[in-house]
């Protein structure tokens, strides 16, 4: 039985909103349930991107949607935090797509990159022309990529890359892969380079089997003697704290982002368990061990709100602190994965059929727990913060 979605707001957090913030989560929440929700369960079946959507959602303005000029739309932080909200309680791999394009790729390149690249790439990555994606991770450093191995060489006008990188977000469909690279000519200092798909040596491959974000694409790249010419380094980036600046841009996008999956799965119990009938003819909500999971999950979702609004509301007067993004990043993905179990419990066996979203979503979750950096290293980003001390 096909449940909608009624929207999650039990402490007025809609009158914590600006009518413009509400305009723009409801379009995006309208495009979701006209769009996405259709299609998504065939999509996570057959392990497909929905590409068809990136044209739409670009002509919505979701694609670095809180930049300015190149086209994009210049939300606030809080409005592109709902359009995520709304993007992930479709699916979250739509959202990771949406947050790699808008904050791993155009930001760092509006952030680093020279005039010709913002000219170049930027319109036409707001348009869902261009596609990218971002390169940190590789096969052996994932939590700590400063340890990174891949190489940038110069040779004359040219730099010359070589590298593995490992669980890339839309590897194989990208046109431009932000590669973060040690240049051997600078003491191995870290540096972005905007790489083309179609260089020779560089080779994007998907990874398959995934019993997550099955409805995203996600690559490994391989760059073999890749040449590209030094108008492609980005010339404002130096240093990890570079692609750490895009993290947070992206972690950012996932603290809302979280928020949406579990409404999802919250609204999608409730309905069950007051239509769901066992012993004397009652609801299963009726029953105060069902009650207190839906108290929780309201409990936590509302606490996670006022969380991440706060942070958006520190975003938007540059207030806002790597660690501060942190604690909404590791609480409400956690919360959302804890929202997705239990509701995945009240469903009883009808929470394993993908006629509901929720183990969907438990599944997409668990990949969102660890990527843009694990749960735990959030506890240490935070430990850090506290006490000065590094317990990497
Ligand atoms: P550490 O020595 O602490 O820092 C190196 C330099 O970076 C600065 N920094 C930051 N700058 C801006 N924002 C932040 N969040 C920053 N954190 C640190 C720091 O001040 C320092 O600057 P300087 O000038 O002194 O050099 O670095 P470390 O090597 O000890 O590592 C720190 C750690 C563990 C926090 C960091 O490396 C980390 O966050 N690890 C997790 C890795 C991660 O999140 N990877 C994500 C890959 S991309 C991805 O997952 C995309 S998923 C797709 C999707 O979103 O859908
Ligand atoms: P590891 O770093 O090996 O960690 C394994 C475990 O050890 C974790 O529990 C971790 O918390 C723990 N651990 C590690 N170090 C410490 C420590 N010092 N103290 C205590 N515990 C520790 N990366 C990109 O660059 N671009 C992308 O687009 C991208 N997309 C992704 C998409 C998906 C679907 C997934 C699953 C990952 C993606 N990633 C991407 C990679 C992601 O960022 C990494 O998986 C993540 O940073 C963790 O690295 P790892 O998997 O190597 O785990």
């Amino acid at each position: 039985m096909a449940l909608k979605f009624r929207g999650v707001d039990y402490l007025e957090f809609d009158s914590l909103l600006s009518d413009d913030e509400r305009l723009v989560r409801d379009t995006a929440r309208r495009f979701i349930e006209d769009n996405l929700i259709p299609i998504i369960e065939q999509c996570n079946r057959e392990g497909r991107f929905p590409r068809e959507l990136v044209k739409p959602m670009a002509d919505l303005g979701f694609f670095g949607a809180s930049l300015h000029g190149y086209g994009c739309a210049g939300m606030s932080n809080v409005e592109y935090g709902l359009v995520t909200q709304e993007l992930e309680r479709g699916d979250s791999g739509v959202r990771s797509f949406v947050s790699v394009q808008s904050a791993l790729v155009m930001y760092p390149i509006f952030a680093f990159g020279s005039k010709e690249q913002k000219q170049t790439w930027l319109p036409a990555m707001q348009k869902g022309e261009k596609l990218g994606c971002f390169g940190l991770t590789e096969p052996d450093f994932g939590s700590n990529p400063g340890g990174m191995r891949t190489r940038a060489r110069k040779s004359g006008k040219e730099y010359v890359l070589n590298g593995e990188k490992m669980w890339i977000t839309s590897g194989s469909i990208a046109d431009v892969a932000v590669i973060w690279a040690k240049v051997e000519d600078e003491g191995n200092k870290i540096r972005g380079f905007l790489v083309e798909s179609d260089r020779p040596g560089f080779r994007a491959e998907d990874i398959h089997g995934k019993w997550s974000l099955r409805a995203s694409v996600t690559s490994s790249l391989s760059l073999q003697d890749v040449h590209i010419p030094e108008a492609n380094l980005l010339p404002g980036s130096g240093g990890l704290g570079s692609p750490l600046k895009c993290l947070n841009q992206a972690r950012y996008g996932i603290a809302w982002g979280a928020i949406g999956a579990a409404m999802a799965c919250y609204d999608c119990a409730l309905q069950y368990s007051i239509f769901r009938k066992q012993f004397h003819d009652a609801p299963i909500a009726s029953r105060q061990l069902v009650q207190e999971k839906l108290a929780w999950m309201i409990s936590e979702i509302t606490k996670a709100q006022l969380l991440v609004l706060q942070v958006g509301r520190l975003k938007d007067n540059e207030k806002v602190g790597p660690q501060h993004i942190s604690m909404a990043k590791r609480n409400n993905v956690w919360m959302a994965l804890e929202c997705a179990r239990m509701a995945r419990d009240i469903l009883g066996a009808n929470g394993v059929a993908d006629e509901y979203p929720i183990m969907r979503h438990m599944m997409n979750l668990e990949s969102v727990k660890t990527y843009e950096g694990t749960h735990d290293i959030h506890t240490l980003i935070i430990g850090q913060s506290i006490t000065g001390i590094d317990a990497f």
